[in-house]
Protein backbone atom coordinates (compact mmCIF):
# COMPACT_ATOMS: atom_id res chain seq x y z
CA UNK A 1 0.00 0.00 0.00
CA UNK A 2 1.40 3.46 -0.35
CA UNK A 3 2.44 5.50 2.20
CA UNK A 4 0.54 8.22 3.41
CA UNK A 5 1.36 11.59 4.66
CA UNK A 6 -2.10 11.59 7.37
CA UNK A 7 -1.43 11.54 10.83
CA UNK A 8 -4.31 10.93 12.98
CA UNK A 9 -4.74 13.02 16.21
CA UNK A 10 -3.79 11.16 19.20
CA UNK A 11 -6.19 8.36 19.93
CA UNK A 12 -7.88 8.34 16.32
CA UNK A 13 -6.86 5.57 14.16
CA UNK A 14 -3.95 6.03 10.91
CA UNK A 15 -5.26 6.81 7.57
CA UNK A 16 -4.18 2.97 6.48
CA UNK A 17 -5.79 1.41 9.63
CA UNK A 18 -9.23 2.89 8.47
CA UNK A 19 -8.72 1.76 4.47
CA UNK A 20 -7.71 -1.48 5.48
CA UNK A 21 -10.72 -1.51 8.04
CA UNK A 22 -13.13 -0.81 4.91
CA UNK A 23 -11.88 -3.49 3.56
CA UNK A 24 -12.35 -6.14 6.10
CA UNK A 25 -15.67 -4.78 6.39
CA UNK A 26 -16.64 -5.10 2.43
CA UNK A 27 -14.80 -8.82 2.29
CA UNK A 28 -17.02 -9.90 5.52
CA UNK A 29 -20.20 -8.80 3.04
CA UNK A 30 -21.10 -5.95 5.41
CA UNK A 31 -21.96 -2.28 5.21
CA UNK A 32 -21.32 0.52 7.41
CA UNK A 33 -24.99 2.70 8.21
CA UNK A 34 -22.31 6.12 8.63
CA UNK A 35 -21.48 5.81 4.25
CA UNK A 36 -24.61 4.87 3.48
CA UNK A 37 -26.83 7.93 1.58
CA UNK A 38 -30.72 8.52 1.17
CA UNK A 39 -31.30 5.35 2.81
CA UNK A 40 -33.67 7.38 5.55
CA UNK A 41 -35.36 9.18 3.18
CA UNK A 42 -37.65 12.57 4.82
CA UNK A 43 -40.43 11.53 2.00
CA UNK A 44 -40.87 8.61 0.00
CA UNK A 45 -38.39 8.80 -3.20
CA UNK A 46 -40.34 7.87 -5.68
CA UNK A 47 -40.10 6.66 -9.24
CA UNK A 48 -43.95 5.77 -10.65
CA UNK A 49 -45.02 9.30 -11.85
CA UNK A 50 -48.46 10.25 -12.35
CA UNK A 51 -49.91 9.19 -15.87
CA UNK A 52 -52.98 8.19 -17.62
CA UNK A 53 -53.28 6.11 -20.86
CA UNK A 54 -56.07 6.53 -23.18
CA UNK A 55 -59.09 4.05 -24.10
CA UNK A 56 -58.74 4.96 -27.64
CA UNK A 57 -55.23 3.45 -27.59
CA UNK A 58 -56.16 0.80 -25.15
CA UNK A 59 -58.71 -0.62 -27.52
CA UNK A 60 -56.85 -0.18 -30.57
CA UNK A 61 -53.67 -2.22 -29.21
CA UNK A 62 -55.84 -4.58 -27.18
CA UNK A 63 -58.25 -5.22 -30.48
CA UNK A 64 -55.04 -5.57 -32.71
CA UNK A 65 -53.66 -7.95 -30.10
CA UNK A 66 -56.92 -9.46 -30.66
CA UNK A 67 -56.13 -10.25 -34.16
CA UNK A 68 -52.89 -11.22 -33.96
CA UNK A 69 -51.78 -12.87 -31.37
CA UNK A 70 -53.50 -16.05 -30.13
CA UNK A 71 -54.06 -17.35 -26.82
CA UNK A 72 -52.62 -20.28 -25.56
CA UNK A 73 -50.87 -22.07 -22.57
CA UNK A 74 -47.55 -20.28 -21.66
CA UNK A 75 -49.02 -17.22 -22.21
CA UNK A 76 -52.59 -18.33 -21.00
CA UNK A 77 -54.21 -14.82 -21.21
CA UNK A 78 -54.10 -11.84 -24.02
CA UNK A 79 -53.17 -8.97 -21.70
CA UNK A 80 -51.51 -5.06 -22.21
CA UNK A 81 -49.72 -3.77 -18.92
CA UNK A 82 -50.40 -0.48 -18.27
CA UNK A 83 -46.52 0.51 -17.90
CA UNK A 84 -45.52 3.32 -15.79
CA UNK A 85 -42.48 5.64 -17.56
CA UNK A 86 -41.25 5.90 -14.31
CA UNK A 87 -40.44 2.32 -13.73
CA UNK A 88 -38.02 1.73 -15.64
CA UNK A 89 -39.80 -0.51 -18.20
CA UNK A 90 -41.18 -2.75 -15.62
CA UNK A 91 -44.88 -3.26 -16.46
CA UNK A 92 -46.25 -2.22 -13.50
CA UNK A 93 -48.43 0.48 -13.13
CA UNK A 94 -47.39 1.99 -9.93
CA UNK A 95 -45.02 0.44 -7.54
CA UNK A 96 -47.35 -2.10 -6.06
CA UNK A 97 -50.03 -2.37 -8.80
CA UNK A 98 -50.29 -4.28 -11.97
CA UNK A 99 -53.42 -2.63 -14.29
CA UNK A 100 -54.39 -3.95 -17.77
CA UNK A 101 -56.57 -4.83 -20.26
CA UNK A 102 -57.63 -8.00 -21.46
CA UNK A 103 -58.92 -9.01 -24.21
CA UNK A 104 -61.17 -12.33 -25.26
CA UNK A 105 -62.53 -12.50 -28.48
CA UNK A 106 -65.77 -14.24 -29.63
CA UNK A 107 -65.79 -18.54 -28.93
CA UNK A 108 -61.90 -17.88 -27.47
CA UNK A 109 -61.73 -19.88 -23.41
CA UNK A 110 -58.08 -18.29 -21.45
CA UNK A 111 -57.31 -21.78 -19.53
CA UNK A 112 -57.42 -22.10 -15.91
CA UNK A 113 -54.89 -21.54 -13.20
CA UNK A 114 -54.20 -19.72 -9.89
CA UNK A 115 -51.43 -17.87 -8.27
CA UNK A 116 -50.81 -15.90 -4.94
CA UNK A 117 -51.20 -12.41 -6.35
CA UNK A 118 -54.72 -11.73 -6.09
CA UNK A 119 -56.69 -10.37 -9.06
CA UNK A 120 -59.52 -8.49 -9.79
CA UNK A 121 -61.33 -7.31 -12.89
CA UNK A 122 -63.77 -4.28 -13.48
CA UNK A 123 -65.39 -4.71 -16.93
CA UNK A 124 -65.53 -1.65 -19.45
CA UNK A 125 -67.08 -3.17 -22.81
CA UNK A 126 -69.04 -6.30 -24.08
CA UNK A 127 -71.13 -8.91 -23.27
CA UNK A 128 -71.60 -12.76 -22.33
CA UNK A 129 -68.21 -13.75 -20.94
CA UNK A 130 -67.86 -15.05 -17.69
CA UNK A 131 -65.19 -16.15 -15.20
CA UNK A 132 -64.71 -19.29 -13.55
CA UNK A 133 -63.69 -18.81 -9.96
CA UNK A 134 -62.60 -21.81 -7.82
CA UNK A 135 -65.95 -23.87 -9.55
CA UNK A 136 -68.61 -20.93 -9.21
CA UNK A 137 -69.05 -19.41 -12.79
CA UNK A 138 -69.35 -15.69 -12.77
CA UNK A 139 -70.93 -13.76 -15.35
CA UNK A 140 -69.44 -10.46 -16.41
CA UNK A 141 -70.83 -7.15 -17.61
CA UNK A 142 -69.91 -3.60 -18.17
CA UNK A 143 -68.99 -1.76 -14.94
CA UNK A 144 -69.44 -5.00 -12.80
CA UNK A 145 -66.32 -5.84 -10.36
CA UNK A 146 -64.96 -9.06 -10.37
CA UNK A 147 -62.39 -10.96 -7.77
CA UNK A 148 -60.54 -13.62 -8.25
CA UNK A 149 -58.61 -13.52 -4.91
CA UNK A 150 -55.18 -15.21 -4.21
CA UNK A 151 -54.54 -18.79 -5.27
CA UNK A 152 -58.55 -19.06 -6.72
CA UNK A 153 -58.49 -21.44 -10.18
CA UNK A 154 -59.74 -18.71 -12.58
CA UNK A 155 -60.39 -19.52 -16.39
CA UNK A 156 -62.52 -17.21 -18.73
CA UNK A 157 -64.64 -18.16 -21.20
CA UNK A 158 -66.42 -16.29 -24.28
CA UNK A 159 -68.81 -17.84 -25.78
CA UNK A 160 -70.76 -15.12 -27.43
CA UNK A 161 -70.49 -13.04 -30.67
CA UNK A 162 -68.63 -9.53 -29.99
CA UNK A 163 -65.45 -9.39 -28.00
CA UNK A 164 -64.96 -8.52 -24.07
CA UNK A 165 -61.92 -6.08 -22.73
CA UNK A 166 -62.09 -5.44 -19.46
CA UNK A 167 -59.59 -3.75 -16.93
CA UNK A 168 -57.27 -5.92 -14.67
CA UNK A 169 -55.69 -5.16 -11.45
CA UNK A 170 -53.19 -7.11 -9.56
CA UNK A 171 -51.49 -6.70 -6.45
CA UNK A 172 -48.17 -8.85 -8.29
CA UNK A 173 -45.34 -6.43 -7.91
CA UNK A 174 -46.25 -6.41 -3.88
CA UNK A 175 -46.32 -10.02 -4.26
CA UNK A 176 -43.10 -9.89 -5.87
CA UNK A 177 -41.55 -8.04 -3.67
CA UNK A 178 -42.24 -10.24 -1.39
CA UNK A 179 -40.52 -12.94 -2.47
CA UNK A 180 -44.34 -14.43 -2.40
CA UNK A 181 -45.51 -15.22 -5.88
CA UNK A 182 -46.82 -18.59 -6.43
CA UNK A 183 -48.04 -20.12 -10.10
CA UNK A 184 -50.15 -23.52 -10.78
CA UNK A 185 -51.54 -23.93 -14.03
CA UNK A 186 -55.07 -26.07 -13.84
CA UNK A 187 -56.54 -28.64 -16.36
CA UNK A 188 -57.12 -27.74 -19.83
CA UNK A 189 -60.56 -27.36 -19.88
CA UNK A 190 -61.72 -25.95 -23.37
CA UNK A 191 -65.44 -26.32 -22.98
CA UNK A 192 -67.24 -23.18 -23.73
CA UNK A 193 -70.87 -22.62 -22.99
CA UNK A 194 -73.42 -20.33 -21.38
CA UNK A 195 -74.62 -20.03 -18.09
CA UNK A 196 -76.40 -18.71 -15.89
CA UNK A 197 -76.93 -14.94 -15.06
CA UNK A 198 -76.00 -15.37 -11.10
CA UNK A 199 -73.00 -16.95 -9.34
CA UNK A 200 -73.52 -19.09 -6.72
CA UNK A 201 -71.42 -16.46 -4.73
CA UNK A 202 -73.96 -13.84 -5.17
CA UNK A 203 -76.97 -16.64 -4.53
CA UNK A 204 -75.10 -17.36 -1.22
CA UNK A 205 -74.14 -13.77 -0.13
CA UNK A 206 -75.17 -11.02 -2.44
CA UNK A 207 -78.82 -10.94 -2.64
CA UNK A 208 -80.18 -9.31 -0.18
CA UNK A 209 -77.51 -6.50 1.28
CA UNK A 210 -77.06 -6.72 4.90
CA UNK A 211 -77.92 -10.22 5.16
CA UNK A 212 -75.58 -13.12 4.78
CA UNK A 213 -76.47 -16.92 5.89
CA UNK A 214 -76.50 -18.16 9.12
CA UNK A 215 -73.66 -20.56 10.56
CA UNK A 216 -70.13 -21.44 9.83
CA UNK A 217 -68.47 -19.31 7.47
CA UNK A 218 -65.39 -20.70 5.79
CA UNK A 219 -62.55 -18.60 6.54
CA UNK A 220 -60.97 -16.92 4.21
CA UNK A 221 -59.01 -13.67 3.89
CA UNK A 222 -61.20 -12.13 1.19
CA UNK A 223 -64.70 -11.76 0.68
CA UNK A 224 -66.68 -14.99 -0.97
CA UNK A 225 -69.13 -13.06 -2.93
CA UNK A 226 -67.32 -12.54 -6.25
CA UNK A 227 -69.17 -10.09 -7.91
CA UNK A 228 -70.44 -6.90 -7.21
CA UNK A 229 -73.03 -5.89 -10.01
CA UNK A 230 -73.33 -2.51 -11.70
CA UNK A 231 -76.69 -2.14 -11.55
CA UNK A 232 -76.61 -2.34 -7.21
CA UNK A 233 -73.17 0.11 -7.81
CA UNK A 234 -75.01 2.47 -9.40
CA UNK A 235 -78.35 2.62 -7.34
CA UNK A 236 -75.83 3.43 -4.62
CA UNK A 237 -73.86 5.76 -5.78
CA UNK A 238 -77.72 7.68 -7.42
CA UNK A 239 -78.85 7.80 -3.58
CA UNK A 240 -75.53 9.24 -2.42
CA UNK A 241 -74.72 11.40 -4.32
CA UNK A 242 -78.39 12.49 -3.70
CA UNK A 243 -78.52 12.85 -0.20
CA UNK A 244 -74.45 14.05 -0.43
CA UNK A 245 -76.14 17.54 -1.63
CA UNK A 246 -72.30 18.31 -3.28
CA UNK A 247 -72.38 16.58 -6.76
CA UNK A 248 -69.79 13.72 -5.25
CA UNK A 249 -70.03 10.62 -3.60
CA UNK A 250 -67.69 7.45 -3.12
CA UNK A 251 -68.25 4.07 -2.13
CA UNK A 252 -66.08 1.23 -1.33
CA UNK A 253 -66.74 -2.95 -2.00
CA UNK A 254 -66.71 -4.73 0.81
CA UNK A 255 -66.82 -8.22 1.92
CA UNK A 256 -70.35 -8.98 3.18
CA UNK A 257 -69.39 -10.92 5.84
CA UNK A 258 -67.08 -8.88 7.86
CA UNK A 259 -67.47 -5.25 6.23
CA UNK A 260 -63.27 -5.03 5.49
CA UNK A 261 -62.28 -4.34 2.13
CA UNK A 262 -62.87 -7.38 -0.74
CA UNK A 263 -59.16 -8.39 -0.49
CA UNK A 264 -56.60 -8.45 2.11
CA UNK A 265 -53.84 -6.23 -0.65
CA UNK A 266 -56.56 -4.40 -2.71
CA UNK A 267 -58.64 -2.12 -1.65
CA UNK A 268 -61.52 -1.28 -4.26
CA UNK A 269 -63.69 2.10 -4.20
CA UNK A 270 -66.54 3.63 -6.83
CA UNK A 271 -66.62 7.50 -7.27
CA UNK A 272 -69.43 9.39 -8.85
CA UNK A 273 -68.34 13.20 -9.51
CA UNK A 274 -71.11 15.32 -11.19
CA UNK A 275 -70.36 17.93 -14.05
CA UNK A 276 -68.71 20.93 -12.27
CA UNK A 277 -68.18 19.49 -9.27
CA UNK A 278 -64.84 18.75 -7.80
CA UNK A 279 -63.36 15.96 -5.24
CA UNK A 280 -61.26 17.85 -2.31
CA UNK A 281 -57.44 17.43 -2.92
CA UNK A 282 -55.46 14.74 -0.94
CA UNK A 283 -53.05 12.11 -0.98
CA UNK A 284 -52.12 9.17 0.71
CA UNK A 285 -48.88 6.65 0.89
CA UNK A 286 -49.12 4.00 -1.05
CA UNK A 287 -50.82 4.08 -4.35
CA UNK A 288 -53.66 3.73 -6.88
CA UNK A 289 -55.13 2.80 -10.28
CA UNK A 290 -58.45 4.26 -11.97
CA UNK A 291 -60.67 3.36 -14.72
CA UNK A 292 -62.68 6.44 -15.82
CA UNK A 293 -66.00 4.00 -16.60
CA UNK A 294 -68.17 7.29 -17.67
CA UNK A 295 -68.03 10.46 -18.60
CA UNK A 296 -65.22 13.11 -18.62
CA UNK A 297 -63.16 14.85 -16.38
CA UNK A 298 -59.31 16.72 -15.41
CA UNK A 299 -57.76 15.19 -13.14
CA UNK A 300 -55.28 16.54 -11.43
CA UNK A 301 -52.06 14.25 -9.97
CA UNK A 302 -49.56 16.09 -8.07
CA UNK A 303 -48.54 19.09 -10.59
CA UNK A 304 -50.31 17.53 -13.65
CA UNK A 305 -53.41 17.82 -15.41
CA UNK A 306 -54.94 14.46 -17.26
CA UNK A 307 -58.58 15.37 -19.83
CA UNK A 308 -59.99 12.23 -18.94
CA UNK A 309 -62.56 10.35 -21.05
CA UNK A 310 -64.65 7.12 -21.28
CA UNK A 311 -62.03 4.03 -20.70
CA UNK A 312 -59.06 6.22 -19.81
CA UNK A 313 -57.20 4.97 -17.00
CA UNK A 314 -54.74 6.25 -14.72
CA UNK A 315 -51.93 6.01 -11.79
CA UNK A 316 -51.57 7.73 -8.53
CA UNK A 317 -48.17 6.83 -7.21
CA UNK A 318 -47.68 7.38 -3.43
CA UNK A 319 -48.37 10.92 -1.76
CA UNK A 320 -49.00 12.33 -4.84
CA UNK A 321 -52.09 14.56 -4.35
CA UNK A 322 -55.40 13.84 -6.06
CA UNK A 323 -58.20 16.26 -7.56
CA UNK A 324 -61.19 15.03 -10.21
CA UNK A 325 -62.83 17.79 -11.58
CA UNK A 326 -65.85 16.09 -13.78
CA UNK A 327 -66.61 18.02 -16.87
CA UNK A 328 -69.39 15.57 -17.69
CA UNK A 329 -71.29 13.65 -15.02
CA UNK A 330 -68.50 10.79 -14.32
CA UNK A 331 -67.63 7.30 -12.52
CA UNK A 332 -64.35 5.91 -11.70
CA UNK A 333 -63.35 2.83 -10.93
CA UNK A 334 -60.38 3.04 -7.96
CA UNK A 335 -58.36 0.17 -7.17
CA UNK A 336 -55.37 0.66 -3.79
CA UNK A 337 -52.84 -1.19 -1.49
CA UNK A 338 -54.68 0.66 1.07
CA UNK A 339 -55.47 -2.17 2.94
CA UNK A 340 -52.22 -3.39 3.35
CA UNK A 341 -51.00 -0.01 4.54
CA UNK A 342 -53.48 0.50 7.43
CA UNK A 343 -52.91 -3.24 8.62
CA UNK A 344 -49.08 -2.54 8.94
CA UNK A 345 -49.65 0.70 10.67
CA UNK A 346 -47.98 3.16 7.65
CA UNK A 347 -50.96 4.73 6.40
CA UNK A 348 -50.58 8.25 6.24
CA UNK A 349 -53.29 10.58 4.85
CA UNK A 350 -53.69 14.43 4.16
CA UNK A 351 -56.25 16.66 3.02
CA UNK A 352 -55.13 19.84 1.09
CA UNK A 353 -57.86 22.51 0.46
C1 LIG B 1 -53.66 -13.29 -14.85
O1 LIG B 1 -53.78 -14.53 -14.38
C2 LIG B 1 -54.74 -12.68 -15.46
O2 LIG B 1 -56.18 -14.49 -15.05
C3 LIG B 1 -54.63 -11.39 -15.93
O3 LIG B 1 -56.91 -12.94 -16.29
C4 LIG B 1 -53.46 -10.69 -15.82
C5 LIG B 1 -51.15 -10.61 -15.12
C6 LIG B 1 -50.06 -11.19 -14.55
C7 LIG B 1 -50.14 -12.47 -14.07
C8 LIG B 1 -51.32 -13.19 -14.14
C9 LIG B 1 -56.03 -13.43 -15.60
C10 LIG B 1 -52.34 -11.30 -15.23
C11 LIG B 1 -52.44 -12.60 -14.74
Amino acid sequence: MASTKFTAPDGMPKKNEVNEFYESVAEADLQPLWVQKGIMPKEPPLAAVPFAWKWKTLKELAERSGELIPIDRGGDRRVLSLSNPGLAGQPYATQTLWGAVQYLGPGEVAPAHRHTPAALRFVIEGSGVWTLVNGDPVPMEPGDLVLTPSWSWHEHHNPGKSPMIWFDALDLPLARSLDAVFFENGPDQMVNRAVDPISNSELTYGTSSGLVPFGQIEEMPYSPLFAYRWKDTDRALSRLVEMSGNGRASLRFVDPTRGVDVMPTMRCSMHRVLAGSKTRKHRRNGSSVWVTFRGSAVATIGDEHFHLDEGDMFAVPSWCSLTIEATQDADFFCTSDAPVFEKLGLAREELLD
